[in-house]
């Protein structure tokens, strides 16, 4: 990689939202957001912790934010020296994606420089650790206020019913309870030093630690951070863990420690882009975001829609884990597409309560998942800004397709893999469940021997209630028949595990009528130009331009789709639905109909979710147009590197980061641009580079071998590493 890291040399306070997501720092166990050490709550700074949540009145239910040990205030000769209070005369915020180390430089008006340097640890997921230097041109008076700051911020809370700050020998702590009863505990150990040996003041309140003394000219004072984090999920006595997850601890060789857990995982993953240096950092940045939220300390935990950047879309898990990031982790970290497939597996019990809320049978898994399969998805998700009102939507009653993406990356996993595991430890019992959802969905006409889903939503959430959407239908019969595959072959190679599960389910009489299924389910047949009618009565749909129907808006934070959206009645989509299809489901339809349907949906498609580029940069490549497929690659790359997204829906944060898009990059590098298949025959590259690429060196992991590609313009060479 040329270049390892990201920074901003200029200071706006309207990019401080963005911000707090560009210069995000992770481990899997918690994101801190990229804000700075002197804000609050106002500028959105937030440590928000993975799998746990909280629900206050009738709010939405949304993931904690802990208490940040990252706080700290400066005053010099009594004034507060801080931004966006002052107006710098320099400042620099960096992101090291190499060491996933954050830090800024600032050097305000009054000759005071402020650097601070802060990382979350990789191997230890509950380790903060921070170090922050006061340097002056003069001599100065400077009281520097140490913190927990539980003064958290949240969309729908407050989440903590109670809050303990304390102070013990130096260590502060912060001990909340939220209203859901769970406990968090973050503990703190600040300790200052300032050249020569005055006498200097220290002074501990129960809130912060404030140490004031006076910095010659030209000197330096330095307060390291150690701090920690437990909650009540992760042991009894959180506090008493992160006391002593504290003691003992030495910043320097935390740092070296976390860079070389660090290091290790770039030394399977980083891409180099000989040719685009641009890319090349997009890409990699990309796979930091991914690397950072990856859940490596659990057993059996998904990774949100918007990581761990706050708590945007309620901080759940939703459909872009298996189909946009489960290709990085299988990649790259096996163990981590274990983990979050198997978050379904363990969350199945929600997924059967969820269908039999609903008159269904079998397992309908959320649409907008939290710990146990909880569908945090509200009836009414969108508030009207023209009324204010909620308006009823219908993503969590009829994004019926959720539940085949779960069986679809437990597929990806073995077709990868080559390793039954997932399917023997529940992924069949996921299977069959999910094969008996569809079925119980299916509907057919008095006069008709077709079977049909009706009243859906597709991937393109714009049109609400359809009917036989085709991604939808090619999703439930690939279910149909794939239960079908494996439980023949847990019946001939596993007898044991398929009459264990038999026992359990009673499904063998059901196999046969899930095959029937799959043949009568209706297919939407391509039309005369080969293309594939998204569903039923789409092409009767107004055929309006992309900028009409934006010109259409009155407000433009109106929403496009639902009952009275400006995209409803036309043929404007809001992402990738045939094309996903086709993608996801190459052999569904003959590949006569990649051209057409790429034509024919790459102008109707608004782009308005950040999972849609990436689909058309698949195809595009799949059509051997490297270049077309450029663009789109690098808006996925690129989504959370150029900021100006939707991060506000009125007065509600919707924001964040965006791990799909960074995950569809990735899928676009390997299966596009190098043009890796991979079956049980091997590995197979026929890349196809954008023009202006002299050659991509990536590195990924299979069956437990390490492999290095190199692809250049011509051909390209894969070997094993060691
Ligand atoms: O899962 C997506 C959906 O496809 C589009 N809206 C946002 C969701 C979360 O990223």
């Amino acid at each position: 990689m040329h270049h390892h890291s990201i920074e901003a040399n200029t200071y706006e306070k309207e990019q401080i939202a963005d911000f707090g997501n560009r210069f995000l720092i992770g481990n899997g166990y918690m994101g801190v957001r990229g804000t700075l050490e002197e804000y609050g709550r106002e500028q959105l700074a937030a440590v928000n912790l993975a799998g746990i949540y909280d629900r206050f009145g009738d709010g939405w239910r949304e993931p904690l934010n802990a208490p940040n040990p990252f706080w700290m205030q400066l005053f010099t000769d009594g004034e507060l020296t801080a931004l966006p209070h002052m107006q710098p005369v320099s400042h620099v915020q960096r992101l090291d994606i190499h060491t996933g180390v954050h830090s800024r430089a600032t050097e305000f008006p009054n000759g005071i420089t402020l650097r601070t340097e802060r990382f979350v640890h990789m191997r230890n997921p509950h380790l903060l650790c921070m170090k922050a230097q006061v340097e002056t041109t003069c001599t100065a008076d400077i009281c520097l206020q140490y913190g927990i700051d539980a003064n958290v911020w949240d969309i729908h809370g407050p989440h903590y019913a109670e809050m303990t700050l304390n102070e013990t020998d130096g260590l502060l702590s912060a001990l909340g309870t939220t209203n859901e009863g769970d406990i968090v505990a973050v503990c703190s150990m600040p300790s200052l030093s300032i050249p020569g040996s005055r006498s200097d003041e220290t002074q501990t309140l129960k809130q912060k630690a404030v140490f004031s003394f006076t910095l010659p000219a030209g000197e330096t004072a330095e307060l390291t951070v150690i701090a920690c984090i437990y909650t009540s999920k992760d042991t009894p006595d959180p506090l008493s863990a992160a006391q002593s997850g504290v003691r003992g601890q030495y910043y320097r060789s935390l740092r070296t420690e976390s860079a070389g857990v660090w290091q290790e995982l770039w030394n399977h993953t980083e891409v180099g882009i000989d040719g685009d240096d641009e890319a090349e950092l997009a890409l990699n940045y990309s796979l930091y975001h991914l690397l950072s939220i990856a859940p490596r300390h659990a057993r059996s935990l998904s990774v949100p829609a918007r990581g761990l950047s706050g708590q945007t879309y309620k901080g759940a898990v939703f459909w872009d884990t298996e189909m946009f990031m489960l290709d990085f982790y299988l990649a790259a970290m096996p163990e981590v597409a274990k983990t979050v497939l198997r978050y379904r597996i363990d969350t199945i019990a929600g997924a059967k309560d969820k269908a039999a809320s609903y008159g269904y049978r079998g397992a309908f898994y959320a649409w907008e998942s939290q710990e146990g399969g909880i569908d945090a998805c509200s009836d009414y998700n969108v508030t009207d800004v023209f009324t204010g009102r909620k308006v009823r939507t219908y993503f969590r009653d009829k994004q019926i397709h959720i539940t085949a993406a779960v069986v679809y990356g437990l597929w990806k996993y073995e077709r990868w893999t080559r390793d039954w595991a997932l399917w023997l430890e529940g992924g069949a019992e996921v299977l069959i469940e999910a094969a008996r959802f569809y079925r119980s969905r299916l509907v057919r006409r008095a006069d008709s021997d077709i079977l049909e889903l009706r009243d859906v939503i597709g991937t393109d959430e714009y049109h609400e209630r359809v009917d036989n959407n085709a991604y939808t239908n090619e999703m439930a019969r690939f279910v149909f028949r794939l239960a079908g595959e494996v439980c023949e072959r847990l019946r001939s190679e596993h007898p044991a595990a398929y009459r264990a599960l038999d026992d359990k389910l009673a499904f063998e009489p059901e196999l046969p009528l899930f095959l029937e299924s799959a043949q009568k389910l209706k297919r939407q047949e391509p039309d005369a130009n080969g293309v594939i009618e998204q569903f039923d009565g789409y092409f009767g749909l107004e055929n309006a331009t992309l900028d009409e129907v934006k010109s259409r808006l009155k407000n433009p934070r109106e929403y496009w789709g639902g009952s009275c959206g400006v995209a409803s009645d036309t043929q404007i989509i809001k992402q990738a639905d045939v094309e996903a299809l086709l993608y996801l489901l190459p052999d569904a339809y003959p590949p006569s109909c990649a051209a057409p349907n790429y034509h024919y949906y790459l102008p109707r498609t608004e782009h308005g979710s950040s999972l849609s580029a990436c689909m058309y940069a698949l195809n595009a490549c799949k059509l051997g147009l490297a270049d077309e497929a450029y663009p789109l690659f690098m808006k996925s790359a690129r989504a959370d590197l150029q900021g100006g997204g939707k991060e506000w829906a009125g007065l509600v944060y919707i924001g964040g980061t965006h791990p799909a898009a960074a995950g569809g990059a990735y899928m676009t590098m390997l299966w596009g641009f190098l043009g890796l298949t991979a079956d049980t025959d091997g590995l197979r590259f026929s890349p196809q580079l954008p023009k202006h690429w002299r050659s991509v060196t990536a590195r990924f992991s299979r069956s437990g071998k390490q492999y290095e590609v190199k692809a250049t313009q011509t051909g390209a060479e894969c070997r094993e590493i060691v």
